[in-house]
């Protein structure tokens, strides 16, 4: 018995044994591919240990399925497998060397809109590239050579817990990768990100998973299903203000997201000195509108959810980021309603186009032009900060790329400076950081200051080129810089305890519009990023009756004034439903009178009514079912970003360092 145990015993390992070598080989392959092909930033030993062990979870569970078989059977399956295996690894690799990005679902349903790597395909291949097959020629000589041991058949207890050895070594893997950067599959910043810390792989399974997810959510929906949300649409859509409609017909539009700017910093004075000197000047001296009551809505999609909003008047999605989830749905978004206009379109950015998946999403949203940080010179490493180029250096180098563009241009210029952790800025300015030893506050009004001083800047470089005095020019604080973690610290620079409430408050963001022409003033309407499309729309001279969208214009007279907010909180003009106790918003203390409850809950109802809403709209891709009239469909295949002279390549240190 003794006897058959140790021989069962002996078996099994010279029969894994053959196993743990077509593993180990495939493991190392991969690791040299990452070191050799991809630009995956690591920054430290932890995270390339981590590159180190992750190709191993997933080897180990594919190579394992060959484990169910014996003899010659399983010999072929662990060379299919290696084939397929090495395919999907090879073929990101020359996908990589052109697009600087991995290979996603979408891309490969969509091969057609690669047409363009077809030419220059011979060029992304050489003949050493036979070294990632290196070990496929390795198994099959084993194999041939009879040198890849017994093949019984293993018990299925055995093949079991190979796999779940895989599967911990993948929970093992995430939980580290988790440790170094929170939130990696529910945020999901950057496919680089994925791949850096859980693998190829790991990262073609997740991304499988992701895609079948919305499949199958988008093909249970059917064209029936828009009439509801067009219905309530339409039912609260305020009138155009007359007074401002077409204001600004056949003007150029210029955004500005302004990183992590709170309306907290506007006015205000820190060691005897303004904050934002050049903003707080704008309405008195530029006649922009101030809109001192306007709050940013986003999620985890940051300053993704932001651009989402303001151009799409949907809101971002309650989990994870729409611009990673849903960049392949129908969108009918500014820059696509501007087309028949004759308006071209540009993105302007000092971060690589990976980031937030902006290259697939600016697709559908059908921006001709995208600048990415391969435009800019990101050698001069004062010039750097951790997601990319600094303001002023980004709106300097920008001006040549915007006066060459075709006007009348609709373009987006998305600042970086000021990001948490606000740092990297002492030599650029001499404005003196805060005093509460709260180390991120008292930054955040150093990089505050430096962004001011970068739009004074563009402000003028903008007056040289003759463009302001035709421009409309749009500026928001893309989402909150100062989170919950520093609400002692924001307690001094208040001078009051940030409660629930209050904490509420504070994510108001400035939003400043000017129209060449007209006089601005302070707008005190509660509103928020959704309702600015619709906005700009009307001051260029384009009605949105006939567009899904879910803001009001801004200017509008009878506007309803509610703030939704994806925590589930909601805000309008009269009361604050946070945390679900409601504060009247004159006294800041909970509302008690049962009739003022129930109109505050009446508020909040509607608010969430419009987050589903729309919510659906982007789950269920509703507005491929929905024809606005005069609107040109977009065909994602039209356009592509490449830069056919990129200045350097994607270094993903300069792809959100910290976060
Ligand atoms: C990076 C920039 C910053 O490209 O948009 O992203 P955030 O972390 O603010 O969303
Ligand atoms: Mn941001």
């Amino acid at each position: 018995m003794n006897l058959l145990k140790n021989k069962m015993g002996k078996m099994t390992s010279v029969n894994l044994s053959f196993f743990f070598i077509v593993v180990l080989l495939f493991w190392i392959k991969t690791y040299a591919a990452y070191q050799i092909e991809f630009n995956l930033g690591i920054q430290n030993a932890f995270q390339h240990f981590l590159l180190f062990i992750n190709p191993l979870s997933s080897a180990l569970l594919f190579f394992s399925l060959a484990l169910f078989w014996k003899g010659r059977a399983r010999n072929i399956a662990f060379v299919l497998i290696n084939v397929l295996l090495s395919f999907v690894l090879y073929a990101n690799i020359a996908y990589y060397r052109f697009f600087n990005d991995f290979i996603t679902v979408p891309v490969l349903m969509q091969a057609k809109s690669n047409a363009g790597i077809g030419s220059s395909a011979m060029e992304l291949i050489s003949i050493f590239d036979l070294f990632y097959f290196v070990d496929t020629f390795i198994i099959i000589g084993l194999i041939v050579m009879k040198k890849a041991g017994l093949q019984e058949k293993l018990r299925i207890r055995t093949v079991m817990s190979v796999m779940t050895s895989a599967v911990l070594i993948f929970l093992l893997n995430l939980g580290l990768a988790n440790i170094d950067r929170p939130e990696l599959l529910t945020r999901s910043f950057d496919r680089n990100y994925l791949v850096k810390y859980l693998g190829v792989n790991n990262f073609t399974i997740y991304d499988l998973v992701q895609n079948s997810k919305t499949t199958a959510k988008r093909a249970m929906a059917d064209s029936s299903e828009i009439s509801e949300v067009e219905n309530y649409v339409k039912s609260n859509n305020p009138k155009p203000n007359p007074e401002m409609f077409g204001k600004a017909k056949d003007m150029n539009v210029i955004y500005v997201s302004m990183e992590s700017l709170q309306t907290f910093a506007i006015d205000k004075k820190v060691n005897g000195k303004e904050v934002t000197p050049f903003l707080n000047s704008l309405v008195k001296d530029e006649g922009a509108f101030y809109f001192d009551n306007f709050f940013h809505q986003t999620g985890q999609g940051k300053t993704s959810d932001a651009e989402f909003m303001m151009e799409n008047s949907l809101f971002g999605l309650p989990q994870g980021a729409v611009y990673m989830t849903h960049a392949e749905n129908t969108y009918q978004s500014a820059p696509a309603m501007l087309k028949d206009e004759g308006y071209t379109s540009a993105v302007f950015h000092g971060n690589y186009k990976t980031f937030w998946n902006r290259s697939e999403m600016y697709r559908s949203f059908g921006y001709d032009k995208f600048y990415d940080a391969t435009y800019y010179d990101m050698e001069k490493q004062d010039h750097l900060v951790s997601y990319g180029l600094k303001d002023k250096p980004f709106f300097k180098e920008s001006m040549p790329y915007l006066t060459s563009l075709k006007q009348p241009f609709y373009s987006k210029f998305l600042t970086l400076s000021n990001h948490f952790p606000f740092d990297r800025h002492e030599k650029d300015t001499d404005f003196q950081k805060g005093t509460t030893g709260d180390k991120v506050v008292d930054n955040y009004f150093q990089t505050a200051h430096y962004m001011d001083q970068s739009l004074e800047q563009f402000f003028n470089d903008l007056k040289k080129s003759g463009l302001y005095d035709n421009t409309v020019i749009v500026m928001y604080g893309d989402h909150y810089g100062i989170s919950e973690n520093h609400n002692e610290a924001m307690g001094k620079v208040l001078g009051e305890e940030v409660t629930d409430n209050k904490h509420a408050q504070l994510q108001r963001v400035p939003l400043y519009i000017r129209v060449p022409g007209v006089k601005g003033e302070v707008n005190h309407t509660y509103s928020s990023q959704v309702d600015v499309m619709p906005t700009v729309m009307h001051l260029l001279g384009q009605d949105t009756k006939d567009y899904i969208h879910f803001g009001q214009d801004l200017f509008a007279k009878d506007r309803d004034e509610i703030v939704p907010f994806r925590n589930g909180d909601v805000i309008s003009k009269e009361f604050s439903h946070v945390k679900g106790v409601c504060y009247d918003n004159v006294t800041g203390e909970p509302v008690q009178e049962a009739e003022r409850k129930q109109a505050c809950q009446q508020v909040s109802d509607e608010g969430t009514k419009r987050l589903e809403l729309s919510d659906k709209v982007v789950y269920e891709d509703l507005l491929r079912f929905y024809q606005p009239k005069d609107f040109k469909k977009i065909d994602r295949n039209d356009y592509q970003y490449v830069n056919p002279n990129p200045k350097n390549s994607p270094n993903p240190e300069q792809q959100g360092a910290e976060h």
